[in-house]
């Protein structure tokens, strides 16, 4: 009890101050459960994130562009490692989440089940999908737990980088040849409408947004989150000097937005249940790094173990 509060009450009142909840707070099970499951598929969109990518580095157009690429990927991995650790504050095990990702219980975003095909995908990948993710992630920067709002200050402000180095890549693109043009423009089209969906379903069709959005973990829903990103993508596509994928795109004077085409939910939901381009080749290329990397593991346990003898030693010569 604090201030004569029971634990329940006390931790809505810190919800509804704006205070966050720390990993040694009390906070009811269905919360500590539902932070796990999303922080979880953050940290797996990120890792899984990494493939289509890093598909391109050894093709990357110049030196530059590789050390750039492979800079920007590294992050991602990065960006994955900050969230595993924010979810382990919560009283699960790397182990228990890894294999959550490799049997499937878990998800990962959508957008990385779709091929990085040509080098245009590249910027359209760090324009669209790194931007896509900087419209939820900024609002998140705000979310009621801890470790999740902090490693989301850090990572915003590498996906702005990351953002800009997509978009440079298209706009270079964009201006140059016309088979170039043409590939920017490919890439757009492709990626577009995914990016879209990386938002999740309508408020209305989201099983755990009302949940989210009362505990404060998610701080927009999902159709504004979408709402922003399609107001602000216009005009960069705009200034690229690219066709708009999206035909039924207007601008609505009166609600101050664009109305926007209809979204192909059987496409989502066939992508997050498993039956996307390239869901099974992905956890496969996850299970063999995972298994190419356990000797890591295991030399990173044997240096525990010998510490830890160490340590004992040293503490039974003193006594
Ligand atoms: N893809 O009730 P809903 C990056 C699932 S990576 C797959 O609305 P919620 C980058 C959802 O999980 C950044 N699944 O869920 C990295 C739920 O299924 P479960 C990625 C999706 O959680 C490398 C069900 O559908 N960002 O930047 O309230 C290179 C019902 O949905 C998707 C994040 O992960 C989807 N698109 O809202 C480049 C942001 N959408 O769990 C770039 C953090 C929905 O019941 N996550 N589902 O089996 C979130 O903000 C929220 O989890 C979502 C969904 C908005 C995605």
């Amino acid at each position: 009890m604090t201030d004569g509060l029971s634990p329940e009450d006390n931790f809505m009142r810190k919800i509804e101050a704006g205070e966050k909840i720390e990993p040694k707070d009390w906070m009811p099970e269905a919360y500590r459960k539902n932070l796990i499951r999303q922080i979880s598929q953050h940290a797996h969109s990120e890792v899984i994130g990494m493939q289509p990518e890093g598909n391109w580095i050894t093709r990357a157009p110049s030196l530059r562009r590789k050390a750039v690429l492979l800079s920007k990927v590294q992050d991602e991995g990065g960006h994955g490692l900050y969230l595993y650790s924010a979810t382990e504050t919560l009283g699960i095990s790397r182990e228990e989440l890894i294999s959550a990702l490799q049997d499937g219980s878990a998800k990962y975003a959508s957008i990385f089940n779709y091929p990085s095909q040509t080098w245009a995908d590249v910027g359209a990948i760090g324009w669209l999908v790194d931007g896509a993710a900087i419209v939820n992630q900024v609002s998140l920067q705000r979310t009621s737990y801890g470790p999740y709002a902090r490693a989301m200050i850090r990572i915003c402000k590498e996906e702005s980088f990351h953002q800009r180095q997509g978009y440079e890549i298209m706009l270079v693109l964009a201006q140059g040849s016309p088979e170039q043009h043409a590939m920017a423009q490919d890439a757009l089209n492709r990626f577009y409408w995914p990016s879209l969906m990386m938002f999740g379903p309508h408020d209305a069709e989201s099983a755990h947004s009302a949940r989210s959005m009362q505990w404060k973990i998610k701080r927009e829903t999902n159709d504004d989150l979408r709402q922003k990103f399609v107001d602000q993508t216009a005009q960069q596509i705009e200034v690229l000097g690219l066709e708009h994928p999206d035909k039924d795109l207007r601008w609505n004077e009166a609600r101050g937005h664009y109305d926007f085409g209809a979204l192909d939910w059987d496409e989502f939901y066939n992508v997050i249940n498993g039956n996307g381009y390239a869901n099974r080749q992905r956890i496969e290329h996850h299970v063999q790094a995972h298994e190419e990397g356990a000797w890591v593991r295991a030399a990173m346990q044997a240096y525990r173990d010998k510490q830890r003898v160490r340590q004992q030693t040293t503490t039974q010569v003193a006594a």
